[in-house]
């Protein structure tokens, strides 16, 4: 089927109703249990599950679209934080304390728990969205843009190509990508989490959810950056003599810089606040933070070189409890 055009869509962390109104707002209409447009499809950039309070719903309605071809979907780093939680490291596989390649640890256990939560009396289908997740592709490239959970590195994904990887990440790729420095780690971490600076030695950024963090994450278009405030890219500013540290020659070296020529990129990941616009004319990031009350976003696409602010849809998330807030 040929589509007029493309309706890319950000992180939706199981705000299901919310992702309803957006997929209605832009003439998607429900055939049973699948919605559809006549002549677009869909994009899911990933982030389809955690936090938010339908996430089995939001599985059913993105996985429903995807078999039914009225959409496709990419992998987030939360489908691929589930992988990991569920696999066992290969040390301690067969020994009684078995060890996962995520880490059973406070964090981690906090941050899927509303998954685990909503689907505790649907295994099976928990299971079944598991081993969907394995095939979801890490990045795609379409007629005329990209679209990647958080960073696109060209030489990740050129190396990708030549090994004409057709991506599944079974048990043993999981295993591999435990290690930073395999094929597998690199991929599934660069790909689906982006680029990161760790903080000067002892300083850490405590962000609004109470994590205490050592890195912040960094832009994947920086141009010609001077100074840590140049490359920073996340909601926690970073403390003033930070910001206006100088970057080292080797942090300079790690950092990417995607072209001003290249086709248009969409990514997700970000937690954004605010009107949604464009990052450059050939970027743009569709995670508005949903499921913190923000807006669900949608850019429509329909083959431009330069992106543009009037082609962003969104849909505010209600926080009454007769949509998304959750279950009591
Ligand atoms: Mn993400």
């Amino acid at each position: 089927m040929q589509y007029s055009g493309y309706d890319i869509i950000g992180d939706i962390h199981g705000c299901a109703f919310t992702l309803e109104k957006l997929l209605e707002k832009m003439d998607y209409v429900r055939d049973g249990e699948v919605y559809y447009h006549a002549n677009r499809q869909a994009i899911f950039l990933g982030d389809i599950v955690d936090r938010g309070p339908h996430i089995r719903e939001a599985l059913h309605i993105v996985k429903g679209m995807v078999d039914a071809g009225s959409a496709q979907c990419i992998l987030g780093n939360h489908e691929y934080n589930a992988l990991g939680y569920i696999t066992p490291t290969p040390e301690t596989e067969h020994t009684r304390e078995v060890k996962y390649v995520r880490a059973h640890n406070a964090r981690h256990n906090r941050l899927i728990a509303e998954t685990l939560t909503q689907f505790a009396s649907y295994p099976e289908e928990w299971r079944m969205f598991l081993e969907w997740f394995r095939g979801l592709p890490a990045f795609l490239e379409l007629p005329g843009f990209r679209v990647v959970h958080a960073c696109w590195d060209e030489a990740l994904i050129a190396e990708c190509k030549e090994r004409k990887l057709s991506l599944f990440y079974d048990k043993a790729f999981i295993q591999q990508s435990a290690d930073k420095s395999t094929f597998e780690g690199r991929l599934l971490d660069r790909l689906t989490r982006g680029t990161d600076i760790t903080l000067p030695e002892g300083r850490t950024i405590t962000s609004k959810d109470g994590y205490k963090r050592r890195l912040f994450r960094t832009k994947f278009w920086a141009n010609s950056p001077e100074t840590y405030q140049d490359v920073v890219f996340q909601p926690d500013p970073l403390p003033e003599d930070i910001a206006q540290q100088s970057l080292s020659g080797d942090e300079k070296d790690a950092l990417l810089c995607y072209g001003e020529n290249e086709p248009p990129v969409f990514v997700g990941h970000y937690w954004l606040q605010g009107k949604p616009r464009v990052l450059r004319p050939n970027i743009a990031c569709l995670d508005y933070s949903a499921v913190k009350y923000g807006r669900l976003v949608a850019y429509r696409f329909d083959g431009e070189d330069c992106l543009s602010d009037k082609k962003f849809a969104w849909v505010y998330v209600d926080a009454s409890p007769a949509t998304e807030s959750p279950p009591s």
